[in-house]
């Protein structure tokens, strides 16, 4: 197919048009979600202006250097039935951001401004938003990230159980879009994601601010993803039946399910940590005391080696003395011995 039948393909889609009728949907909301600065808005401008072919903006508000910019889930309208939401990126994968992301990609939050206050109190949220779920848009997720960014095998785990989990939750395995594709490990990052399961991954070095001159190849790259993203979208709605409002309240029980796990987890962890903490204070007061001790029998010990001493020098003393005393003893008789043979010799003279 070429580029201008691809183009005709997506601007006509239509969910009314999928063999089995819509099922209930009206529209693809293409949900792009993954880590703070690796290119979600900058893929969403790539997507518009390549359809549009146009002048190139920065509709999606791409930041204009490294980092992190989107606080709101913004959907932008690519076509007529297709719709991309720009979600707030993720700071890491731990259990509370996560739910954050689950309650996003399941279409469970308003779009609009995402406030993300530290805690569980996003079920409150959710039900709070309740009312003004909509029911009627297809869901598919987009995990996007950057080949500029090393994947630790910790991470990797991490991000193979979201993934995982943002099939069940949607019922779709997620596309994988791989930014900035000549400034990285392009295929070890293939192979990382490939690794965690996943199959479709698509690699594109976006249309920026600095860099948007059309080339062909990044044109029809793109008109393939949101081709593929058509194809199995029909493919779904045809092999498995789908009841809108069935699989929302599905959603909802799901990222529910997640928080409260989570927040069991975190509360386990904190009792966990506590007790670490009171084992710690034990033993610190445990040595402690042993420390006490020892040093007390060391005072004994030299208390008693100092009194042996002093008591073998009082003995020392003692026998220094008697033998000076039998020494003068004896002087003293040598003495008077020599002074009675002198007598004797002068009687005898
Ligand atoms: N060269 C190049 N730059 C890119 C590419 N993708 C994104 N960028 C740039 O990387 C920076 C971050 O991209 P964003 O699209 O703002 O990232 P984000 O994922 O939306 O970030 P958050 O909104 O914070 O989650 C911007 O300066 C983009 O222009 C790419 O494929 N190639
Ligand atoms: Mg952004």
């Amino acid at each position: 197919m070429d580029r201008e039948e691809l183009r005709r393909c997506i601007h006509g889609f239509s969910l009314d048009k999928c063999k089995k009728g819509n099922q209930g949907f009206s529209r693809i909301l293409i949900q792009l979600f993954g880590f703070l600065g690796h290119g979600k808005s900058a893929f969403i401008n790539t997507c518009i202006y390549v359809l549009e072919d146009g002048e190139y903006e920065n509709w999606a508000k791409a930041i204009e250097q490294d980092g992190g910019s989107t606080t709101e889930r913004i959907p932008y309208k690519l076509t007529r039935n297709i719709t991309l939401v720009d979600n707030r990126g993720l700071k890491n994968m731990d259990g509370y951001e996560t739910g954050e992301i689950f309650a996003q990609l399941g279409n469970l939050l308003p779009l609009g401004k995402v406030d993300w206050p530290k805690g569980f109190e996003l079920v409150d949220r959710i039900t709070r938003a309740e009312k003004s779920m909509t029911t009627s848009d297809f869901i598919f997720p987009v995990f996007v990230h950057s080949v500029k960014k090393s994947i630790s095998p910790e991470e990797q785990e991490n991000m193979k159980k979201v993934l995982l989990k943002s099939r069940d939750l949607t019922g779709v395995y997620p596309i994988v879009v791989l930014t900035h594709k000549t400034s990285g490990k392009l295929t070890d990052t293939e192979n990382v994601f490939r690794d965690m399961g996943m199959e479709r991954i698509f690699s594109f070095e976006n249309y920026t601010k600095e860099d948007h001159m059309k080339t062909r190849g990044r044109h029809e790259e793109v008109l393939k993803f949101l081709y593929e993203v058509i194809k199995d979208v029909e493919f779904r709605i045809e092999h498995r039946p789908q009841d809108p409002v069935k699989e929302i309240m599905e959603r909802k029980r799901f990222v529910t399910r997640y928080i409260h796990e989570c927040a069991k987890k975190a509360e386990q962890e904190k009792i966990e940590l506590q007790r670490a903490r009171d084992q710690a204070r034990l033993q610190k007061v445990k040595r402690a005391q042993e420390e006490q001790i020892s040093r007390q029998r060391e005072r004994e010990r030299q208390d008693r080696d100092m009194e042996m001493k002093w008591k073998q020098e009082e003995l020392e003393r003692g026998r220094q003395l008697q033998l000076a005393r039998q020494n003068e003893e004896l002087q003293a008789e040598v003495e008077k011995l020599r002074k009675k043979s002198k007598k004797k010799w002068r009687i005898f003279r």
